[in-house]
């Protein structure tokens, strides 16, 4: 048999895994070729073709490879294509040194490439980064030519066409011109120095901070190798409420291991900067953005920072935002701290990545209106290496939000779009809700800022305002458990985002269905079900946690299962009472121009759509509108029946989720089966908790039965109100 991949990080993971798992039986249905647990290898498997005409059709166009590496990054694709082909073809893909020899894969940055090869190119121009796969005659040959204009090119390509055979796509024909749509395409990892992570639900953090630099956990590798094939191009490895000891010289030597580890897989490594880190580690007695003192420092540290990581990405910062330091505890403003921090970095090519999740708890304008009224009469006026950073919706990752209304509001600066690949409000570790579902639907809104067509996925490649920088970052959901996301599931969040930064335009479909074949391999029964299923889940969050625009009902601080009655806490926005606003006379938030006017934020054909009750979708209602319980809904339901009913879709839909699962049993690794179908009763038990505390909960204002059709709550509420979970996973420490 050919040999398991072996990467230079692969035999000391092989040697880690064994020792952890030294205790464990032989596991049933691991594969006895290969040591690692399940999961741990990602999508990246390669596992060999199990079609036999297929695989023979393969090696007769992939006789060998004639590739002469250049640096580190060629030979990781060089690498790459070897072992992975090998290993899918079951016998090695050899290198050759002349083109004469039989059907190869022939693969050099077009620099290095012979000229009759670069002639396959025609007219066509490689941008950065991207890459031409192409099948090309030469005499009575058929080659697979791979060229890149840039080493990272090459290297994506080499994924690429790994993806290709793993998911059994034909190579005759082939003629893929493909480049990232947007510069950055980034992680930022909530993970705090101590290796705990804020809103982490797989283990803890894999960077040890502690062992660095010295300690190269083989790991650091193979999480660089996977963002890499997906084309993650930035990494921000520290929380953005962050600790300014991360900037000190011990730690910046620290950064600059895992910088050089990244470097070759084409990731540039950003940290978060606390804005009053020159007090805390400076010895100045203010942080005021203004004060020559405070830009001199910062200037200072981003060229030490410099000298030890030459091509360092640059400061995320979260400033004046949830109790966190910024310009404004010294009266100045967000654009006055962002500025300052970019002329520090400015010179050595660094950018600042400001991000707009901010909310005062001394406004007591709407939350969702308090992020666009501070920053878009600021457009054009930051430098131009600061990126504005902004959640896909006005409030926090619910389940469901209509789009940010700074999409498209600032045409002079650049932007990120942020999501949230862990689930904080969308069930954690345990619940299965395909996010890349939710990504879709929020790219492919439209702003109208620019008319028709001024879609979210033009702000993230930057084509709405022709701006040269801009992209789409992803808090992470990845910690130290064998699988990475802890949910088998959660990795093809991981795998979903990092698809759709390259690219904004693919569909969740064909993301699904990708990660099913990479991941479980191309049985046509396995993926079509996994697929639908997949498809299905995140509407199911929704329908059981936050239906019909209802939002922010968690409880309060470990955000795990609903609180819709808690509201005693300090500050009004904290309490889901703020966001519900249940009355005897109805229910949601009325963001309309009778209410807060949050609509007139948006352009206005979105601002007519959603401002009126006759036409904003009922996805959105509660969101915008203070709606009568008795309104009659587009079903012809009441409001209150409506609710109900959707709630019971939402527990619906997993029970089915849970039977098509079982269904796939005998399909499935057996590790695997077992571990989603618990998650899965757990997804279902909760979800039908949601169901019972919120109906049970809103009945005290509706007055009404429970509709026909809704299974009656088990307990009263007062059962679901006394639960307590001082363990739930994921909450801030105290001490940042
Ligand atoms: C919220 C989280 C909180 C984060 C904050 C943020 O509850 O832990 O610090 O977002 O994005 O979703 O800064």
């Amino acid at each position: 048999m050919w040999q398991t991949p072996s990467l230079p990080a692969r035999p000391a993971i092989i040697l880690l895994v064994i020792l952890l798992f030294a205790d464990c039986p032989m596991r049933a249905g691991a594969d006895p070729g290969n040591p690692l647990p399940w999961g741990y290898e990602l999508w990246l498997k390669f596992a060999p073709v199990s079609d036999s005409v297929l695989a023979s059709q393969y090696r007769a166009s992939l006789e060998g490879i004639v590739m002469e590496p250049v640096g580190a990054t060629q030979e990781i694709a060089y690498r790459e294509l070897t072992e992975g082909i090998g290993n899918m073809l079951s016998r090695p893909l050899l290198p050759r040194t002349t083109t004469s020899g039989g059907n190869l894969l022939v693969a050099a940055t077009l620099d290095r490439l012979p000229t009759r090869f670069r002639e396959f190119l025609g007219e066509r121009k490689i941008p950065a980064e991207g890459f031409l796969i192409r099948e090309v005659a030469d005499g009575p040959r058929k080659h697979i030519l791979l060229t890149a204009a840039d080493d990272a090119g090459l290297l994506y390509g080499a994924y690429r066409l790994l993806r290709l055979v793993q998911t059994h796509r034909p190579l005759s024909g082939l003629d893929q011109l493909d480049a990232p749509k947007a510069r950055l395409r980034m992680l930022n990892h909530w993970d705090n120095l101590d290796r705990s992570i804020e809103r982490g639900y797989a283990g803890f953090s894999i960077f040890n901070w502690h062992t660095l630099p010295d300690f190269r956990d083989p790991r650091y590798e193979d999480y660089a190798r996977a963002n890499a094939s997906l084309g993650i191009n930035a990494t921000a490895v520290t929380n953005v409420n962050a600790n300014a000891l991360v900037l000190t010289e011990a730690y910046i030597d620290k950064a600059r291991a895992l910088a050089d580890i990244f470097r070759p897989y084409g990731i540039r490594l950003y940290l978060t900067a606390r804005f009053s880190a020159p007090m805390e580690i400076g010895g100045l007695d203010t942080a005021d953005p203004l004060d020559p003192r405070v830009s001199a420092w910062w200037r200072d540290k981003a060229g030490e920072i410099y000298r030890a990581i030459p091509d360092f990405g640059g400061f995320l910062v979260k400033a004046n935002s949830e109790g966190q330091p910024g310009p404004q505890n010294y009266g100045r403003s967000h654009r006055e701290g962002a500025n300052m921090l970019a002329d520090a970095l400015g010179p050595f090519g660094g950018n600042v990545i400001w991000r707009a999740f901010v909310y005062s708890e001394e406004d007591p304008e709407d939350r969702a209106k308090q992020a666009y009224s501070e920053f878009a009469p600021e457009d054009g006026k930051f430098r131009d290496n600061v990126l504005l950073q902004v959640k896909n919706g006005p409030i926090d990752f619910q389940p469901r939000e209509p789009i940010h209304p700074l999409f498209g509001a600032m045409p002079e600066t650049p932007l990120l779009v942020e999501f949230q690949i862990t689930k904080e409000y969308l069930g954690f570790a345990t619940h299965l809700a395909f996010l890349p579902k939710l990504f879709e639907e929020v790219l492919q809104t439209d702003t109208y800022r620019e008319g028709p067509g001024s879609t979210v996925a033009r702000v993230v490649d930057g084509s709405l305002h022709g701006k040269a920088l801009s992209g789409m970052a992803g808090v992470a959901n990845i910690g130290t458990d064998i699988n990475w996301t802890g949910h088998p599931f959660g990795q093809a969040d991981w795998y979903g985002f990092g698809r759709l930064a390259w690219d904004p335009y693919l569909s969740s479909g064909q993301l699904a269905e990708e990660w099913v074949r990479a991941t479980f391999g191309n049985d046509p029964v396995l993926v079509a079900s996994l697929k639908d299923m997949m498809l299905r889940s995140r509407e199911a969050v929704v329908n059981y946690m936050n239906p019909l625009g209802l939002h922010h009902l968690f409880d309060t601080g470990h955000h795990y299962g609903p609180g819709p009655w808690v509201d005693d806490l300090s500050r009004p926005e904290w309490n889901p009472v703020y966001y519900h606003q249940a009355d005897a006379s109805g229910i949601g938030f009325d963001r309309s121009a009778t209410g807060s006017n949050a609509v007139a934020q948006y352009a206005p054909e979105l601002a007519t759509r959603y401002g009126s009750l006759e036409t904003c979708p009922e996805e959105f209602l509660l969101w915008f509108h203070h709606v009568p319980w008795d309104y009659r809904l587009r079903s012809g339901h009441t409001l209150w029946e409506g609710l109900g009913l959707k709630y019971q879709e939402g527990v619906d839909t997993v029970v089915g989720m849970l039977a098509d699962w079982q269904e796939l049993e005998s399909r499935l690794p057996q590790e695997v089966y077992r571990d989603v179908s618990m998650r899965l009763q757990i997804q279902l038990r909760e979800a039908r908790w949601w169901k019972y505390a919120c109906m049970q909960y809103f009945r005290t204002f509706s007055g009404m039965d429970f509709p026909q059709g809704m299974e009656p709550p088990e307990h009263p509420l007062e059962y679901y109100k006394a639960l307590r979970f001082p363990f739930a996973p994921g909450i801030r420490p105290r001490w940042n």
